[in-house]
């Protein structure tokens, strides 16, 4: 059985896409963690908590309270009067702003706090505006913040350059990988697999797989050995079509600018007659095991059974055997390689650097795009739930979006946000040439919607807005030089900061 809904990336790519307008960020707008006074130690003078003031006695901590905009302000433009109200018991000493957990301007230290912002600086969309005070001791206010929407046409940020056609005359691609030299891999989802170098697109292919690229099958996944410069290995995962239709596994060796000897590593068991929901994506993670996203095939019956693999994050090691703490080894067969489930179409996901957590975007039905936190035997829902769900035997999303606008516009989990198919999916590094408030954000994309959004973790995954996008996008990756990188179904678009 299959529904319109569950053929939206079906009939996306086989047809021309739909445009729908590009909403921006995430609902929660949740402040920052507050920083609280140290408590009272005799002999330590209290000081601040940000490393300010010192010194004084004063324990109390400032209020701040943002008068405008206001929560849910829409399709706001030209110049934003952003103003505060700030109370302390002694004396406030200035009022910070922050758009998107950036901040805007010097801190005003005098009533009536105020900052101006061009919403012509900003990519159209959802956008947290936060304010917070400081008295003279150093003390520091919560932020008080609001979730509005920058209307207009901006596409990506004051500062950024976006390239379209940074590469282009690619075929049906699906996903990407980076090369510790830099150089890209693309999948191509009848079967190729493009080497793009120097910001050129090799002719040719580096190297071919069989596969039945019907619907949403075909070479849908890449990735790259975390020891590549030692064993040269890319693994891919694609619709086989001896023996029936079914998902693999393999890898290739590189070698120069080619690849080969291929070894299969993981036949997976027969598809049904969909030939949609396939997932895709597959990444490694903390001890080089591979993660390989697996849709339900269009069965939602299979993602919550523990005995099928569909609708699943599977888990192996990189010979494609089972890690010792996969979390149902007693189970039959190729269950043992379950890692995750109750996942309908999770098509793209991302691993945090350093904690090695995985964020997995999950394409919903007909009302919810999910990202969910990745977690050893959890179960995101589907089919029982999709979306944000109170019921504890199901792990929640992180963040979530409608399909369709709510009412307020800019109201529920999702925000001013809007789409119907999420893909993604990179995590922003620390060190790169981003500003400081993008380290280690998570870039999620929409290939309905064509745009992307940035998830910040470091403010209870407030979602914002990044770039609009003229092409409808597959995969997102951040580079190794800095650069975001957003891959279409023929071109790539690069993103950069000054
Ligand atoms: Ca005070
Ligand atoms: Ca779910």
């Amino acid at each position: 059985m299959t529904s319109p809904s569950r053929t939206r990336l079906l009939a996306l790519w086989a047809s021309a896409a739909v445009v729908l307008s590009a909403c921006g960020g995430g609902s929660d707008g949740i402040p920052a963690p507050v920083q609280s006074p140290p408590p009272p130690a005799s002999g330590t003078p209290p000081g601040g908590v940000d490393g300010g003031g010192g010194g004084g006695s004063d324990k109390v901590v400032p209020t701040a309270t943002l008068t405008a905009p206001a929560a849910l302000a829409d399709d706001l433009t030209g110049t934003l009067q952003v103003t505060a109200d700030a109370t302390d018991n002694i004396g406030v000493a200035s009022v910070e702003f922050q758009v998107d957990g950036i901040t805007v301007g010097s801190p005003d230290t005098a009533a009536p706090y105020a900052v101006t912002v061009n919403t012509a600086d900003h990519a159209a969309g959802q956008h947290v505006v936060r304010a917070r005070s400081r008295d003279a001791a150093g003390n520091v206010s919560a932020w008080s913040a609001a979730t509005v929407r920058f209307g207009g046409t901006t596409a990506v940020a004051k500062g950024f350059t976006k390239t379209d056609g940074w590469v282009s005359g690619l075929t049906s691609a699906t996903a990407m990988a980076q090369l510790p030299d830099g150089r890209l891999l693309v999948a191509q989802q009848t079967g190729q697999l493009r080497l793009v170098k120097n910001g050129q697109l090799v002719p040719g292919p580096l190297a071919s797989f069989t596969v039945d690229p019907a619907g949403e099958r075909g070479l849908i996944g890449v990735a790259v050995h975390p020891k590549f410069s030692e064993n040269g290995w890319v693994y891919v995962h694609y619709t086989a079509v001896d023996n029936g239709a079914h998902g693999r596994i393999s890898r290739v060796t590189m070698i120069g600018d080619a690849a080969a000897g291929e070894e299969v590593l993981v036949d997976l068991p027969a598809l049904q007659a969909a030939t949609n929901h396939n997932g895709g994506a597959i990444h490694f993670g903390p001890g080089d095991k591979l993660y390989v996203a697996v849709g339900d095939n269009a069965d939602r019956t299979q993602a919550g059974d523990l005995d099928k693999v569909f609708g699943k994050i599977l888990r192996f090691n990189d010979d494609g055997s089972y890690p010792a703490d996969n979390p149902y080894l007693n189970r039959p067969g190729q269950a043992k390689a379950v890692w995750a489930r109750g996942l309908r179409n999770p098509f793209t996901f991302g691993i945090q650097p350093g904690t090695g957590t995985l964020y997995i975007n999950d394409v919903g039905e007909n009302t919810w795009e999910e990202i969910n936190i990745g977690a050893k035997g959890a179960h995101y829902g589907w089919p029982a739930t999709e979306g944000p769900t109170d019921d504890t035997s199901y792990t929640s999303p992180v963040f979530a979006y409608k399909q369709t606008a709510t009412v307020p516009p800019g109201s529920g989990p999702g925000g001013f946000f809007t789409g119907q198919s999420i893909v993604g999916a990179a995590f922003y590094p620390a060190g790169g040439p981003f500003p400081a408030a993008y380290h280690g954000g998570y870039f999620f994309a929409d290939y309905v919607s064509r745009f992307v959004g940035r998830l910040d973790p470091a403010n209870g995954h407030a979602a914002y807005s990044f770039a609009r996008l003229s092409q409808n996008p597959v995969d997102v990756l951040a580079g190794n030089d800095g650069a975001l990188y957003v891959l279409g179904r023929a071109s790539i678009t690069r993103i950069t900061a000054p």
